[in-house]
């Protein structure tokens, strides 16, 4: 049987895969930073390219190589580059696409520092940015400038959960020579396979549900193509973004059970947007699971599942908010996602706290929107920390 034949949960657990002379079950660590070449002229045609093989840790090793190639398989994609955190990723993408006088387009929900550094340090290497909402592709379009190069999108978005069409985007960008890139954070390639709708580039934080465990920092790019991927690895081994073995190793350990972890967590997910949705005290709540999320019908035919990530909003507020959040015993009061705890936090003070008022505004991270990561304990035991939480609001 070969193995690009098996299936999705298969790959999680059999893609890759490097057994070394000792008949290692699974992929070892190889916690070295240099390898030893057999000769002089060994180690020069590895240089050259001319014969394949391991150099340095920072431009390959094995552990490393066997979790870029499982999560390329995954993504249906030519290849993968794990780095050492998500931001690490998304500043690969940035610095291989984006120079003076680009432009770059994206989403203004986006995780509060993919934002915050096109806004704050990436002028300062002369590139331009326009954050729009993205999920109407009007507002894309009407953004659009000769020489920009890069739409940059997440989605579902972090935190307000926004849904953009992947498919009409790929058609406006291709027409108009544009590179596009999409974290896919939030989905994981279980639920959302971004280079199948003609995307360039996907990345990850795999700090999130590709690890699951909460356990470690992060990140992987994947390129659709050889030339793509080729011009993201000189940035990112010559940046030094990579990641470490060891953080490897526990990496593709955790995705072994992405498929079972997702569908557990979703599954408390949808009945925990259910009882929220229908809590008194609740203004609003936001999951693509719901019939009341405004991209509903899109999340149905690009998701092969709603997710596990929920924002909502107390009546009252922040301070009811804030209740909520500090009376919470069973979730944990923390900012990230993807574990298999549930996770509790406060966007506008927290993760997306550095941008403006205006921007936050513009964005829809109201003061009031709290985000759960919900994991994979029993539901009853979510719903009634939840409701006890609630009551005190
Ligand atoms: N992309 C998304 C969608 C994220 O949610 C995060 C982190 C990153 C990129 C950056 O990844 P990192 O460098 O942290 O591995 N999101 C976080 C969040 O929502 N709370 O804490 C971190």
């Amino acid at each position: 049987m070969d193995k690009s034949d098996i299936g999705f949960d298969s790959k999680l657990i059999h893609a890759g895969g490097i057994t070394d002379e000792k008949g290692s079950a699974v992929t070892p660590i190889y916690q070295t930073s240099t390898f030893k070449f057999k000769s002089a002229d060994q180690g020069a045609r590895f240089f050259s390219g001319e014969e394949k093989g391991y150099i340095y840790t920072r431009l390959g090793n094995p552990t490393i190589e066997d979790l870029e190639n499982t999560v390329a398989d995954l993504e249906n994609g030519f290849g993968g580059l794990a780095t050492a955190s998500g931001m690490a990723a998304v500043n690969t993408v940035y610095l291989t696409l984006l120079g003076q006088g680009d432009h770059m387009i994206s989403h203004n929900a986006l995780y509060g520092p993919s934002r915050g550094i096109m806004e704050k340090l990436y002028p300062k290497y002369g590139v331009q940015s326009d954050f729009v909402d993205a999920t109407k592709i009007e507002e894309i379009e009407q953004a659009i400038k000769p020489n920009t190069k890069l739409l940059y999108l997440e989605t579902p978005a972090n935190p307000t959960i926004g849904i953009t069409d992947l498919k009409k985007a790929v058609e406006l960008a291709k027409k108009h020579n544009i590179i596009t890139c999409v974290d896919n954070t939030f989905c994981s390639p279980y639920l959302q396979k971004p280079l199948d709708f003609g995307i360039d580039i996907v990345l990850h934080s795999m700090t999130k549900f590709i690890n699951g465990h909460a356990d470690i920092v992060g990140g992987i790019v994947v390129a659709k193509d050889k030339a793509m991927f080729e011009e993201l690895k000189y940035v990112m081994t010559n940046m030094g973004f990579n990641i470490d073995p060891h953080q490897a190793f526990l990496a593709r350990r955790g995705l072994k059970t992405l498929a079972i972890r997702i569908d557990r967590a979703q599954e408390n997910a949808m009945k925990i947007a259910e009882y929220l949705e229908s809590y008194p005290k609740v203004d609003w709540v936001l999951y693509p699971g719901l019939k009341s999320h405004p991209h509903y019908e899109l999340g149905v035919a690009q998701m092969d599942g709603p997710g596990a990530m929920i924002s909502f909003e107390v009546k009252g507020g922040v301070e009811a908010g804030k209740k909520v959040m500090d009376n919470v015993k069973l979730a944990v009061l923390a900012v990230s996602l993807g574990g298999v705890e549930t996770l509790i936090q406060h966007p506008a003070s927290m993760t997306h706290s550095k941008l403006s008022p205006e921007a936050k505004k513009v964005a829809g991270i109201s003061d009031g929107l709290v985000r759960l990561s919900i994991g994979i304990e029993a539901v009853d035991d979510i719903i009634y920390d939840l409701d006890q939480a609630l009551q005190k609001a």
